[in-house]
């Protein structure tokens, strides 16, 4: 191995936090030597917890983390500080990072954390990520998780199909809903409902958290998991610390649950078929690229669209030269 990566991997190990924003800053750019680097680390990886938080914008997702955050650098005084973790926070954020007040506040909010180098936070630009936004966050996970962070939280704005890939990484998944959505945890994409493996129902210090449960158990009735767990449902109003007990409570349960029904292994196997899948995507894809060079596949676009060359044959053409 590259002796620069052996030093790299040595100061990660040993909880150096510069190193850590650079490894992460190096595999998020695709800066040179970030594949090197996943290689070296994927070995001390595995470990980590993961811990998906979604929802809509303003649900108080990140107020959220940061308590959970609090929770566990505290430790809970009766368990003999068995809830005690190091933690990881990757922030994936619609709003660009230099602009939008959202992400601003975050930063500001979380400030307090800075001071103490068992919460490390990131934030992730979504736009223009250069290996694709799930798998960017998925490396930068990795990374986390072989430094040695206990439980790594991502936060992700519950809304596009990026979310859903996000989310997927996850080993629990939770859901933040709020009062005064009416009907619109109908419209929460079907997609996350069902991978919710827990539900909050934040700003229940407003009128309606009965109705959002109530919809939400309606909707459980409909449709059974296939593991037979159900997704507990745990009323929080953040911005004062109320239920987040309850909620890391109701997270220890689902870990019992994984530990117990062998589920965590299964979940992994899973998300590594998609994520391979992927992996082998972007592979093939950048070799047949390299292959076309520079300009050619805007000519062979060019003569599809005039109808000089049939597209189908063209692939064909383009995918038997991959195996060469
Ligand atoms: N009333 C009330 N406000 C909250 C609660 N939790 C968060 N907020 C506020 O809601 C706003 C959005 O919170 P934020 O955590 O940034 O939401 P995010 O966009 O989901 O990350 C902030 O002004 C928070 O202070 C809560 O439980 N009750
Ligand atoms: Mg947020």
């Amino acid at each position: 191995m590259n002796p620069d990566i052996q030093t790299w991997i040595d100061q990660l190990r040993s909880g150096d936090v510069r190193t850590l924003a650079r490894a992460i800053s190096t595999v998020e750019n695709r800066a040179p030597g970030w594949s090197e680097l996943l290689k070296a680390l994927f070995p001390h990886s595995g470990k980590a917890r993961v811990l998906g938080l979604t929802g809509p914008p303003g649900a108080g997702k990140s107020t959220l983390v940061d308590q959970l955050a609090r929770f566990y650098r505290r430790g809970n005084d009766n368990d003999n500080d068995k809830d005690k973790r190091t933690v990881g926070i990757i922030a994936v954020d619609p709003t660009s990072p230099y602009t939008g007040g959202a992400i601003l506040g975050d930063r500001i909010r979380m400030q307090e954390h800075f001071s103490d180098p068992g919460i490390y936070i990131r934030s992730m630009a979504t736009r223009g990520s250069l290996g694709g936004l799930a798998r960017t966050t998925a490396d930068v996970t990795t990374v986390l998780d072989a430094s040695g962070r206990d439980l790594i939280m991502i936060e992700t704005v519950g809304v596009g199909q990026d979310e859903v890939d996000i989310v997927r990484l996850a080993d629990i998944t939770i859901l933040i809903l709020v009062p005064g959505m009416g009907d619109d945890v109908q419209t929460i994409k079907a997609g996350i409902m069902e991978i919710a493996d827990i539900f909050a129902i934040n700003k229940s210090d407003r009128d309606g958290a009965e109705h959002v449960e109530r919809e939400i158990r309606t909707l459980q009735s409909l449709a059974m998991r296939h593991d037979g767990w159900t997704p507990p449902i745990v009323k929080t109003i953040a911005s004062q610390g109320v239920g987040i007990e309850e909620l890391a409570d109701a997270i220890s349960d689902y870990e019992a649950y994984l530990q117990k029904e062998n589920l965590a292994l299964h979940k992994s196997v899973e998300n590594w078929q998609e994520r391979l899948i992927e992996m082998l995507r972007d592979a093939l894809l950048e070799k047949a690229r390299t292959q076309l060079g520079d300009g050619n596949l805007a000519r062979l676009a060019a003569e599809v669209a005039e109808h000089k060359r049939d597209p189908y044959t063209l692939v064909e053409e383009i995918a038997a030269r991959l195996t060469r």
